[in-house]
């Protein structure tokens, strides 16, 4: 058997930089089409925002073996499309069994959870929080703060992620949208197929 050699990695709070990460990818603000409420929005920062890099996710992969982790960051850019805040795709995984954990590094944002009854749960990230995913759940994270969110993820080689839940559903139950002053709050998405 060859054993795979233990490793540390060298995490920046500030900007998710991971120093011995061996992936990574960026989501482009016009990869997003589709996924906020306001369509009109979107089109119209569409030109100056298309090519902006609005997450980017570091990762380190040391195998697929079952029962191996892959941990990494997340950076996301503050911002709003009308007036729900930027977000990421989110999922379940595709392993739906499996579980994960969130840990806030800087910034402002929610984990936005859905149960598979459609149960939604809002929890907060921020620096020093430690948020779980339980098995099932799909997870979306929100940036409602004006800096980067930045947080750390650690999960099951093996879980992989399945986007297409979400679009099946036609959105989660919920969107995080400004609350008029310099808060959010959520609000019902009356597209979503299991709303009722
Ligand atoms: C995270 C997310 C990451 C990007 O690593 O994958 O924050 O979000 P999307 O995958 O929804 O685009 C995670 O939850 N992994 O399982
Ligand atoms: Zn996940």
């Amino acid at each position: 058997m060859k054993w795979i050699a233990p490793e540390s990695s060298q995490v920046f709070s500030e900007n998710g930089k991971l120093l011995n990460a061996n992936g990574r990818y960026q989501k482009h603000f016009r990869d997003l089409e589709g996924l906020y409420e306001d369509g009109e929005s979107f089109s119209r920062m569409l030109p100056e925002w298309s090519e902006k890099v609005v997450y980017q996710v570091e990762d380190h992969r040391a195998s697929e073996q079952p029962g191996d982790l892959i941990y990494g960051t997340t950076v996301m850019m503050p911002g709003k499309v009308g007036n729900e805040f930027f977000m990421t795709r989110g999922h379940q995984h595709q392993k739906a069994e499996c579980a994960e954990t969130y840990f806030g590094l800087s910034g402002e944002g929610i984990l936005l959870l859905e149960s598979p009854d459609g149960d939604v749960e809002v929890r907060e990230i921020r620096a020093g929080i430690m948020v779980y995913v339980p098995p099932y759940w799909i997870h979306r994270s929100v940036n409602t703060g004006n800096t980067d969110l930045v947080f750390l993820f650690n999960y099951p080689s093996d879980a992989g992620q399945d986007y297409g839940i979400i679009e099946r559903n036609r959105g989660m139950r919920k969107r995080v949208v400004t609350d008029g002053t310099n808060g959010w709050e959520l609000k019902d998405n009356e597209d979503s197929v299991k709303f009722s």
